[in-house]
């Protein structure tokens, strides 16, 4: 047996409640392991794992399959009887049975005469640890809106030297003249696309067209609009079924805010010199910060960055969203540059929004492996740029065979919990990438397949404005080209916008979450979203945590509902209990 690439440790993504009973447990092996089964019990149990404790209790030990998927990962879900588990693994190639603990892999002999035996444990399944994510996302179809490129709804307010509303292509610096005004007209268009949730980029009064250097946290910028329009907003947006979610810019700050300007006025004696990560005092010049005499988002001098380890900083940007939860009444906030301000800043946030509104959708921007973010105490969920982009990757590179795209779905799957997969804000292109229709080339067939897999996939949808459309635009600022409204409203991309109208409405209409081979299960709460075919015909019982009426399925052995899991383990505990044929 290949003893060197077997890995599990009771930790993460692989040892975590799905909910308030059941855990779900993974192991990775390498290819020569033909089985793979979970023995576990009660720690308390006296002598259930071969080991010398006496405890009271009954000797019982449950041994249970487990289910291969694409990248060699072997998953269960257990339900333990109390809460707590000790368990090992057995571990099978074409000659060896060997048992897998903490200290790694030894016979069933070894096992027997040891008197402590390294079981992995899970001490105990506490509900307040269990990573809950907001249920109502899974049913939203998002749409990403850059304010200043999407639509003028009040030329009043436009910035000084603003450009004429145009086709193609746009400035780095120009101002267009979107307005939040703009957003409002647009909710029954965006209501008639199917679109259940909007994105914002910031808001707040800031010198530049994207607002990322914020340089008021407490203004709406006043060539977007104020706090009654955009509450007006909010308020026609969820009377038309439309959820709204905001941009968090924390990290830095503009170089024009008070705050910043006080640090530089006043150096040491700055009542906000510690808001900020300076390193050499005074600031004197607004240069290129590669000389570290302050930290900024990237090396971008008009983004000082904001110190979240300050609890100063923390509390005030605390009350920010508590103002935007309690008198904006927005349903979500994506944290901008999430990868860099501290967890604690997190951690705190998490706890004290949720208390607000349990149901706030928090979400991180992060482009690589957020799992450190998605432990169920920060975020919900992240920009899940690496997964589309996989899959984007493999419609355009033909030389590359279906299992990839397959492993890169499931590997990115693995990566999180189920639950937070669940919740995972999915998109193509934002306005930080090149456009989607420009990224396949501009060849429709695949801009709607790819479209068609984003609507049909667990998560959270997200397009960016103009998809509908299939707007043009490369890479930043190409992507946040004008919306040709004029175009649009004679008709002129009819169909594509039809198509794309065709796909949203797959996922609205649940028709692509059900499983075409299943009758829909009569409990509404428990809709099949997805079940995978069993490879060989081997019986075995899968265990529904639903309805009366039992499905007619064949060779299913992984079944997932939409609030809940199925699982595949050979248990009988009182649950209904349906034999594949
Ligand atoms: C723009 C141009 C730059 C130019 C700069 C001059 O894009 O080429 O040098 O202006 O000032 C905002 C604006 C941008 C602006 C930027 C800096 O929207 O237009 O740049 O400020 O002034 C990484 C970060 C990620 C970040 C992206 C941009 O990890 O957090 O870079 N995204 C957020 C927002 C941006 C915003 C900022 C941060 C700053 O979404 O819109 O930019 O607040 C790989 C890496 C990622 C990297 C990603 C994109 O995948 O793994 O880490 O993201 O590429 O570059």
């Amino acid at each position: 047996m290949n003893r060197g690439n077997i890995f599990h440790r009771s930790f993460g993504n692989q040892c975590y409640a799905l909910d308030e009973k059941r855990l779900k447990i993974s192991l990775t092996t390498g290819d020569d392991i033909e089985r793979v089964y979970i023995c576990y019990g009660d720690p308390f149990d006296a002598g259930i794992m071969g080991g010398q404790e006496v405890w009271e209790g009954t000797k019982e030990e449950i041994k249970t399959y487990m289910t291969l998927d694409h990248n060699r990962i072997w998953n269960v879900v257990v339900e333990p009887k109390h809460k707590r588990l000790r368990y090992y693994f057995i571990v099978e190639d074409n000659k060896e049975s060997l048992c897998f603990l903490e200290d790694g892999l030894i016979s069933k002999e070894e096992l027997k005469n040891l008197m402590l035996p390294s079981y992995f444990v899970m001490p105990w399944l506490n509900s307040s640890d269990v990573n809950v994510t907001p249920k109502w996302v899974q049913d939203t179809v998002w749409y990403q809106i850059f304010p200043d490129r999407f639509c003028n709804g009040n030329p009043s307010i436009n910035p000084e030297h603003c450009k004429k509303w145009q086709k193609g292509k746009v400035g780095l610096w120009d101002f267009y003249g979107g307005d939040i005004y703009g957003i409002k007209e647009k909710i029954p268009y965006l209501k008639d696309l199917g679109i259940t949730g909007i994105y914002i980029n910031p808001i707040l009064k800031s010198s530049t067209n994207h607002k990322y250097n914020t340089d008021d946290y407490e203004v709406i910028d006043p060539h977007f609009g104020d706090d009654k329009i955009f509450k007006e907003t909010v308020e026609l947006a969820h009377k038309n079924g439309i959820k709204v979610m905001v941009d968090a810019v924390f990290n830095h700050s503009g170089s024009d805010h008070p705050f910043w300007k006080d640090v530089q006025k006043n150096g040491e004696k700055s009542k906000y010199k510690d808001w900020y990560m300076v390193n050499k005092f005074p600031v004197t010049k607004s240069g290129d910060t590669r000389d570290n005499q302050f930290y900024s988002f990237a090396f971008t001098k008009y983004m000082p960055k904001l110190n979240t380890n300050n609890p100063e900083v923390i509390d005030y940007f605390t009350n920010i969203c508590k103002k935007w939860i309690t008198e904006w009444k927005i349903d979500g906030i994506r944290f901008d540059v999430a990868n860099e301000v501290s967890h604690t800043f997190l951690k705190h946030l998490h706890k004290e929004l949720k208390a607000i509104n349990p149901d706030i959708y928090l979400i991180g921007e992060i482009w690589h492996d957020s799992l450190q973010w998605l432990m169920g105490d920060e975020f919900d969920s992240i920009m899940n740029y690496p997964l589309t982009f996989g899959i984007r990757e493999f419609f355009l590179n033909k030389n590359m065979p279906s299992e990839k795209l397959f492993q890169h779905i499931n590997r990115r799957l693995n990566m999180y919990y189920d639950q937070t997969n669940m919740a995972m804000f999915n998109l193509y292109d934002s306005h930080d990438t090149i456009r989607l229709i420009n990224s396949v080339d501009f060849n429709l067939d695949i801009y709607y397949q790819l479209l068609t897999i984003l609507f049909t996939m667990q998560g959270s949808p997200c397009i960016y404005y103009g998809t509908e459309i299939a707007l043009h635009g490369g890479f930043d600022p190409d992507c946040r080209r004008c919306m040709p409204w004029d175009d649009i409203e004679k008709g002129t991309y009819k169909d594509i916008t039809e198509k794309v109208k065709e796909i949203i409405s797959l996922r609205n209409n649940h028709i692509a979450t059900k499983s075409p081979n299943m009758e829909q299960i009569n409990n509404p709460n428990n809709r099949v979203v997805e079940y995978i075919k069993h490879s060989d015909n081997e019986d075995i019982k899968v265990i529904f945590n639903c309805s009366e009426s039992p499905i007619d399925v064949e060779n299913v052995d992984n079944i997932l509902f939409e609030n809940g899991y199925s699982d595949n383990s050979l248990k009988e505990n009182g649950t209904l209990v349906y034999k594949i044929k």
